[in-house]
C-alpha cells in the first residue's frame, strides 16, 4: 500500500491545501495529513482547532486521515513507516525553503524519506494561510480562499462574529 504524509501547519487549512490533498488522495492509497509545529511560526489556531477544521474539510475523502505530531517529521515517518512526504510548491520563493526541508529530511532519515512536490493549481497560487489571516483580520472577503466553516472560525478569532 502506497502511503504518503502531507505535513504542514495548516493555520488554517485553505482551499490551496485542500486542492493538494485531493490530488494526492488520487495518487496514493492513503494520505495522512499531519498537523505539525513550525518553530518559525506562532499559530493563530490551537492544534486541536486545526485538526478539527481539517477533519471537517476532508470528510468526503475516504483515504485521507488527519493526525497531529509534536516532533521531527522524520520521527513521525519512522513511527508510522511512511517513506513519502508531499509538499506543495506555489512559486520560486517556496522552492528554496522546500528544497532545504526536503534535503534535510532525506539526510536525517538516511534516504528513507523522499519528498514529492505538487505544483499549485493556478487559481490557488496566490493563496497562503498568512494571506487569508491578514484579509480576515480586516474583515475582508475570504470566501474564495477557505471553506465557510473556516471563514467563520477566522472571523470569530478576530472578533467579527
Ligand atoms: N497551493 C499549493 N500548495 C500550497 C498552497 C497552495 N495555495 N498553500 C500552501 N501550500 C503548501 C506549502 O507550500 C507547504 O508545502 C504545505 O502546503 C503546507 O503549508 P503550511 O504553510 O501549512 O505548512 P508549513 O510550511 O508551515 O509546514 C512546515 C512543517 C510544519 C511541515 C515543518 O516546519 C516541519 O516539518 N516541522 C516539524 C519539525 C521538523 O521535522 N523539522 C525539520 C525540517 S527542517
Amino acid at each position: 500500500m502506497k502511503v504518503a504524509v502531507y505535513p504542514g501547519s495548516f493555520d488554517p487549512v485553505t482551499l490551496g491545501h485542500l486542492d493538494v490533498i485531493q490530488r494526492a488522495s488520487a495518487m496514493f492509497d492513503k494520505v495522512v495529513v499531519a498537523v505539525m509545529c513550525n518553530s518559525a511560526k506562532t499559530p493563530l489556531f490551537t492544534l486541536d482547532e486545526r485538526v478539527k477544521m481539517l477533519r471537517e474539510s476532508v470528510k468526503a475523502l475516504n483515504n485521507v486521515e488527519i493526525e497531529s505530531f509534536d516532533g521531527l517529521l522524520i520521527d513521525y515517518c519512522k513511527k508510522e513507516n511512511i517513506h513519502i512526504v508531499i509538499r506543495g510548491l506555489r512559486a520560486i520563493t517556496d522552492f528554496e525553503y522546500e528544497l532545504q526541508i526536503a534535503q534535510t529530511n532525506k539526510e536525517l532519515s538516511h534516504n528513507m524519506v523522499d519528498t514529492v512536490f505538487l505544483t499549485t493549481s493556478i487559481k490557488y497560487s496566490y493563496l497562503s494561510s498568512s494571506v487569508v489571516k491578514e484579509i480576515a483580520s480586516y474583515n475582508g472577503d475570504i470566501s474564495p480562499c477557505v471553506s465557510d466553516f473556516v471563514a467563520d472560525a477566522l472571523y470569530k478569532k478576530y472578533g467579527f462574529r
